[in-house]
């Protein structure tokens, strides 16, 4: 610290769904804030994760992965996705150690090529490789792209993730404290707060219902009789047949993503609550900009 600069900057995570990029986050803020599952397109924002220490803070986005665009909703991604990079100080390239790229990350790399910041790329899930099979993935990388720097990491377990953050600083301008020291997201609690509730679902059901389920919370306000918080919220399915799949025999579906995500909101807020959640049925709500944008979908 010292006479040492304090440096800042913005830097966007992004790579094809699965790669890990929320479990990145994660681990460097410490606290729940993007969630993960093993299944694609869990995320579907920007979701800003604030790093502070001494000498640094760097303000991460998490985008929602690219892909070729079948409805609105995957059009909104790609554009958060794509908006996220113009903004940025650097971005980091984040892909599964030990897979070849596919045209995924081909179409993502074609984005990243006209990038002014520093592309790094980022080999996650060393863990599950031998260290050989790392070179020869490198160079095919290495052809594709000139990167600033290729780091090899586990997020999950934290393996050359500080050397990740001390590589990725150096790049970083001199700045300000954009934000306080204690504050890890400046995204609105209630779409947060949805995200938790829905990664419990996601965790909960199979087939199609993942895919169809949207959450709104609706209040977050009022105090319950107990002095708790009361937080209501909205799951939306798509087909009345849905509905009855998220609610359970006798409610036991429900009940459970009440348990389970109440336990991470608390945690979250660091206060109790009272959850109160509602499945609602809404037809084709994917394909609908103002149900999207009242949902936090929207730019
Ligand atoms: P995202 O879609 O890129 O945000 O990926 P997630 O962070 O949701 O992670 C997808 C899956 O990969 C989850 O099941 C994670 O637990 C798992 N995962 C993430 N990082 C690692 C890692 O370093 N090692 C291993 N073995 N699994 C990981
Ligand atoms: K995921
Ligand atoms: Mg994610």
């Amino acid at each position: 610290m010292d006479n040492k600069t304090f440096k800042s900057g913005f830097v966007a995570i992004i790579g094809r769904p699965n790669v890990g990029k929320s479990t990145f986050m994660n681990r460097i803020i410490q606290e729940q804030i993007a969630i993960t599952s093993p299944k694609p397109q869990t995320t579907r924002n920007k979701i800003q994760g604030i790093f502070t220490d001494d000498d640094r803070q760097i303000i991460f986005l998490d985008t929602p992965g690219i892909h070729k665009p079948h409805n609105d909703l995957d059009q909104y991604m790609d554009k958060a996705a794509i908006s996220a990079l113009k903004e940025v100080d650097a971005v980091l390239f984040m892909t599964e150690a030990g897979e070849k790229s596919g045209p995924g990350d081909k179409f993502i790399i074609e984005e990243l090529k006209k990038v002014k910041a520093p592309v790094f790329l980022i080999l996650n899930k060393i863990d599950l490789i031998s260290p050989d099979d790392i070179a020869p993935q490198i160079d095919e990388y290495k052809d594709l792209m000139d990167f600033a720097e290729v780091i090899p990491i586990s997020a999950s377990l934290g393996i050359n993730v500080d050397d990740l953050m001390n590589t990725l600083t150096k790049d970083l301008p001199e700045g300000p404290k954009y934000y306080d020291d204690d504050q890890i997201t400046d995204h609105p609690e209630y779409f947060i707060v949805g995200e938790l509730i829905r990664e419990r679902i996601l965790e909960d059901t199979r087939d199609e219902i993942p895919h169809s389920i949207a959450v709104v919370v609706e209040s977050m306000n009022q105090r319950s009789e107990a002095g708790k918080l009361q937080v209501e919220a909205n799951i939306y399915v798509e087909r009345d047949s849905q509905k009855p799949i998220v609610i359970g025999r006798g409610g036991s579906m429900l009940k459970n993503i009440g348990i389970g995500s109440r336990i991470k909101i608390e945690h979250l807020l660091g206060e109790k609550i009272n959850l109160k959640l509602w499945v609602r049925v809404k037809k084709n709500w994917r394909d609908d900009p103002a149900f999207l944008a009242s949902a936090g979908y929207s730019a």
